[in-house]
């Protein structure tokens, strides 16, 4: 897992790493040999990469204890790229397979990527008992409002009335609103990122790695090719700069209504409800019945 750069910033050693911008090379932590990458231009799951990997820097978690599963879509291709603890696992299942590894491994640093589809279609039963469990790991959801991997079918966080390969006469099924989704399934911590925002979204995620239990973190990504084209939304530079429009940086209040710009969707952490972490809880129970077990048989 050595970097093929030859330089492993991450060091191995929490707290040995550099941890700023200038010393930030996103190389460093990428499988070089499997570019270029599949991602068409102005994919917002790219800069999404980038925000984690940037994270993952800052906080000095070494490759050997960070592991990416991932789901089925192109979201769940972006983790194959990262040079660490890979999973490419099935399409809505990342979050099963990150439940088993959890428990198996709690030395680890887990990160699920997932789309919209992924992890609210197929896979939504997963992640509201994700959710309600609470093991400690980050499920990142790359929410490009399609599925962009399949050609551009409508997917849960498809917005009314948008145009997909699946609904031509414009989409009538109303989106879920899936941070709403995980706070009330029980995620401990829950937040919402853009990528137009890249240093705000690093900051998300670090938080998210942080907290001891589940997060749950949307990042709003675009889907260029796809969504934007059959939606008439622009260049890429015109739909990442859509998203400032629709949602205003938590730094501006996300309380504030007039005379900023509407507020229709809150971006930083939205929620956080700390409670015992599941494997702790867990654990603990197995050891207090080996315990009464073994006192029992004298
Ligand atoms: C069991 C199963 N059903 C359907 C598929 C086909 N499939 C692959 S990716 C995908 C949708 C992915 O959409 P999303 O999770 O939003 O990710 P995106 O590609 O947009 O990043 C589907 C339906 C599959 N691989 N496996």
């Amino acid at each position: 897992m050595d970097s093929a750069l030859g330089k492993n910033p991450t060091g191995g050693n929490a707290g040995s790493a550099g941890t700023g911008i200038e010393d930030f090379d996103i190389r460093a932590y990428l499988r070089l040999d499997l570019m270029p990458h599949f991602m068409c231009p102005g994919c917002g799951h790219g800069i999404a990469l980038r925000a984690l990997l940037w994270a993952v820097h800052e906080l000095a978690i070494p490759k050997d204890r960070l592991a990416i599963v991932s789901g089925i879509g192109c979201s769940g291709r972006v983790g194959a790229y990262i040079d660490a603890n890979t999973f490419h696992t099935t399409h809505g299942r990342p979050l099963a397979f990150a439940t088993g590894l959890a428990l198996a491994r709690p030395d680890l640093e887990i990160v699920v990527i997932t789309g919209d589809g992924d992890c609210l279609a197929i896979g939504g039963n997963h992640l509201i008992h994700a959710c309600r469990r609470n093991l400690h790991m980050t499920c990142i959801m790359l929410n490009n409002e399609i599925y962009g991997m399949t050609g551009g079918q409508v997917s849960p966080t498809t917005a009314e009335n948008r145009m997909t390969t699946t609904t031509p006469a414009g989409n009538t099924e109303p989106a879920f609103n899936a941070c709403a989704l995980a706070a009330a399934a029980g995620a401990s911590l829950v937040g919402r990122g853009i990528t137009l925002q890249t240093p705000a979204l690093k900051n998300l995620m670090k938080e998210g790695l942080a907290h001891r239990g589940f997060s749950f973190l949307e990042v709003i990504s675009d889907c260029t090719e796809i969504f934007g084209r059959k939606n008439d939304l622009g260049s890429s530079p015109e739909m990442i700069l859509r998203q400032k429009s629709q949602m205003r940086p938590e730094y501006f209040g996300n309380v504030v209504d007039e005379p900023f710009r509407p507020n229709a969707m809150k971006t930083g952490i939205l929620s956080r409800n700390e409670r015992p972490e599941y494997g702790d809880a867990y654990r603990a129970a197995m050891v207090s019945t080996r315990a009464t077990a073994s006192h029992g048989h004298g």
